[in-house]
């Protein structure tokens, strides 16, 4: 037997947000084993089944080893990267003469988190071309927190938030499989010390999930009815008096009006229509205002059910009402590490842009909004003709024919690209219909920081890190043996260059997103860059490499500076067009709604959303299971692992339906992600089943950001012929991590 020696080094994973700390086991260049990092402050050894699979998938056959072209034939062949690069150079050139640069969009999703360079260098390459046509996937998930926030008036001092809060309540989002909501890190052992502390949680969610159990109050209301109880909460915080009144006299507007617009609120109204207790509504309020240090967090389901943008604007009026803030001589706990500290007075802000302003879409009245472009409206941008149409699109770390609802109308957009150019590391469901797939390094092939964590932290309550922590890893092993891979940050930078652009980079992390010139004559190094992108660090890099594993830097202490007496901005709560909204809903404006269930959204800890949906561990059921009520597994005949159809009123799909007691009846409960291209396998039991199928872009949608209805969505099922066993049960679908 040959001794083969294993080196042990420290890095983090990259698979998700929640950035783990990690040791990587290498053997003769390759990962052998990751495990979580014992030692480390913040994760103290957590790591979940995606963490230790990526040694099988950074080696899995299937990931892609060069770029692709589509040849004469229609197939896609491999292509040297560096000729790919020229060839889109000069085809996007030429759109851009032709048309004009808002030909030519981006699309930067959600693994642009992975690697810290990208979203810069993304960033400065699409402004360096001059297109306002600049899209992401923050605007199908919750723009609402941005643009409600926007609405509502900053205040200048971050949120009491992760910082010692003695009440939570989280709304539709669940933190031990999620990492949203909890900071990152270890989000049990974190619940557990808050819980041993006396913190009070609240859970408002159709489905009693492992967090919700925890709970002292579970609201296990009907989805859809998240802005009314968030009504109904501020009519008694208000009515009760509990507010505080102190920081409300001194820095807000509109109490009055928003009292009046919450009185039909009425927690026995709202009860009755949310299938709840009226003693709930009023506990929740109770003890949300029981304290000044508290944090709410919604996550998707309340963000998608249509109204993302009235639900996060009350949840932020009840947010300040309660006093969350930061005041003068307040210590910020998390001010960030290779961020420039946060800014911290005691101050209203001035109102910043919410929505309706830059540049007009051509579809649904929509424009820029402060959660970025409408994503809502970009296949339509395609699809459209005229003047302005979109004709080029460049995506990278996302999934537009996998994750954009209403997949008929994402694939029919794809195709009727003249350039679609798709970077991704795996045969996405949009790789198959692109043009050029440019193939990147991923995970432990690429140096990286955790700026991105820092950048998190300021995106919003329930996101980033509860410490000032920081870690910098090398990039540990070489990209598969043969392969031709670069960077994403590379991509972005070559084109540029063979474009003739000059970039101008900026870190995009708050409060100074001041761009600079990067060198375009010689490439700089992936290290050489994140020393670039920190170079206003509230902590210098080379500090951060000296502890190799992560480590906290507390000093030098950030204080919230007190504000300006003469300061004359308010938080405003009750703007008139959300108080319309919200008058909308009122008990005698509600509408029924047609077929008898409502789908919800859910995410399952061993999937990460559309990500390398092919190649999951070998214990997991390679589908999403339509999860029920008992109740409803009885009302509709339905036995454990048989085939439904699931209906809405824009499409239908087929699953495999499996029991979970901890739903509300009247729901359907499944995981997004699943499910290929149209034609390619109509088995649901060996793919799974695409739940963007059953959406639509433009029935029921977010009017400010053109988020479409993709939660509460009503749908009918029924059992389709011809009994199937289940799968054995699969052990890592909701097991928290470890
Ligand atoms: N393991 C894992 N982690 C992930 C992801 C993943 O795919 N896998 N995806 C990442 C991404 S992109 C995101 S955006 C986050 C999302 O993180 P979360 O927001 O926590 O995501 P979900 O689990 O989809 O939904 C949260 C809950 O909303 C409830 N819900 C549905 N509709 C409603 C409603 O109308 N009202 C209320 N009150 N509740 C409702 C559902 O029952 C569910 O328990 O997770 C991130 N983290
Ligand atoms: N029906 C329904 N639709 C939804 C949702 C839902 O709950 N239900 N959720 C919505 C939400 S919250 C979101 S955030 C969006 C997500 O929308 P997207 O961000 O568009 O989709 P993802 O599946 O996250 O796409 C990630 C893609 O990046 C690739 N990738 C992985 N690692 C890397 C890397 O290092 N570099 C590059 N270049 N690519 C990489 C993956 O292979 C995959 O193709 O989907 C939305 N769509
Ligand atoms: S939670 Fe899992 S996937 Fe996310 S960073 Fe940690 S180990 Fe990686
Ligand atoms: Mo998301």
């Amino acid at each position: 037997m040959i001794d083969r020696a294993t080196s042990d080094h420290a890095s983090y994973c990259r698979v998700c947000l929640n950035g783990c700390a990690i040791r990587v086991g290498i053997e003769d260049g390759k990962a052998v084993s990751v495990t979580g990092d014992k030692d480390n402050p913040v994760y103290h050894g957590f790591i979940c089944v995606k963490g230790r699979e990526q040694v099988r998938l950074l080696a899995d056959p299937r990931r892609l080893h060069h770029s692709l072209k589509r040849g004469p034939d229609g197939r896609l062949h491999p292509i040297p990267v560096d000729e790919a690069i020229g060839e889109i150079a000069e085809k996007l050139a030429a759109i851009r003469e032709r048309h004009g640069p808002r030909a030519i969009a981006g699309y930067l999703g959600t693994a642009q988190t992975n690697a810290a360079a990208t979203c810069s260098i993304y960033t400065a390459f699409i402004q360096a071309l001059g297109t306002p046509m600049n899209f992401g996937a923050a605007t199908i998930d919750k723009p609402g927190k941005k643009i409600g926030h926007a609405l509502h008036g900053r205040w200048g001092a971050p949120p009491v938030g992760y910082d010692d809060p003695e009440v939570i309540m989280l709304v539709g989002s669940n933190p031990l499989i999620t990492f949203t909501g909890f900071p990152y890190g270890n989000p049990g052992r974190w619940l557990n010390e808050r819980l041993a502390g006396g913190t009070k949680l609240i859970v408002i969610d159709p489905r009693r999930t492992d967090v919700a159990k925890r709970a002292h109050l579970h609201i296990q209301a009907a989805p859809g009815h998240d802005a009314e109880i968030a009504a109904a909460i501020l009519n008694v915080i208000v009515t009760d008096r509990l507010y505080d009144r102190e920081f409300v006299d001194s820095f807000t507007d509109g109490l009055e009006a928003l009292a009046e617009t919450v009185k039909p609120f009425t927690p026995q109204a709202v009860a009755e229509m949310a299938g709840i207790e009226a003693s709930q509504i009023v506990e929740a309020a109770r003890l949300l205002s029981s304290t000044r240090r508290g944090y709410i967090n919604a996550g998707t389901g309340p963000n998608m059910s249509g109204l993302g943008t009235l639900i996060e604007y009350l949840l932020i009026d009840i947010h300040t009402l309660c006093g969350y803030w930061l005041r003068a001589g307040d210590r910020v706990r998390q001010p960030g590490v290779l961020a420039q500290p946060a800014p911290a007075v005691a101050e209203v802000k001035k109102p910043g842009r919410a929505y309706g302003f830059g540049e007009k879409l051509r579809v649904r009245d929509l424009a820029g909004t402060a959660a970025g472009m409408p994503t809502g409206a970009l296949a339509d941008e395609i699809l459209t003709d005229g003047e302005g149409q979109v004709r080029a699109l460049i995506s990278c770390a996302g999934n537009p024919a996998g994750s954009w609802p209403d997949q008929e109308q994402a694939i029919a957009a794809m195709k009727s690209l003249d350039l679609l150019v798709q970077v991704d590391p795996w045969m996405s469901s949009t790789a198959k219909l692109a043009d050029y797939v440019i193939a990147p390094k991923i995970w432990l092939e690429v140096p990286s920081t955790t700026q991105m964590l820092d950048q998190l932290t300021r995106f919003g309550v329930g996101y980033g890190l509860a410490e000032p922590y920081a870690q910098y890893t090398p990039a540990l092993v070489a990209p598969p043996e043969g392969s031709d891979l670069i960077e994403d940050w590379q991509f972005f930078y070559r084109l540029a260059k063979a474009m003739g652009l000059q970039l101008n980079v900026s870190t995009l992390i708050l409060p100074n997103p001041a761009r600079a010139p990067l060198d375009m004559d010689s490439e700089p190094t992936s290290d050489e860059l994140l020393e670039w992108l920190a170079r206003d660090a509230r902590i210098p890099l080379s500090e951060v490499k000296k502890h190799p594993g992560g480590a906290i830097f507390p000093d030098p202490p950030v204080i919230v500076q007190p504000g300006d007496p003469m300061n004359e901005h308010r938080l405003q709560l009750a703007v008139p067009e959300m108080m319309a909204d919200l008058t909308a809903l009122s008990p005698e404006h509600r509408r029924a709604e047609a077929r008898p269930l409502r789908l919800l959204c859910r995410r399952m800890m061993h999937v990460y959303n559309t990500n390398f949906i092919g190649a999951l561990p070998a214990n997991a059921r390679p589908y999403n299971p339509a999860f029920l009520s008992p109740d409803d597994m009885v009302a509709y005949d339905i036995g454990e692992g048989e085939t439904i159809e699931i209906a809405s009123d824009f499409g239908e799909i087929a699953a495999i339906a499996h029991t979970d007691e901890s739903l509300r009846p009247g729901t359907v409960s499944i995981s997004f992600g699943f499910g290929q291209l149209p034609g390619e396998s109509a088995d649901p039991q060996e793919t799974g089943s695409n739940t963007t199928r059953l959406l639509s872009m433009s029935a029921i949608y977010d009017r400010y950001s053109g988020q479409p209805r993709m939660s509460n969505v009503p749908v009918s099922i029924r059992r389709l012929a011809g009994k199937r066993k289940a799968r054995p049960e699969a052990g890592v679908e909701d097991r928290p991590g470890a």
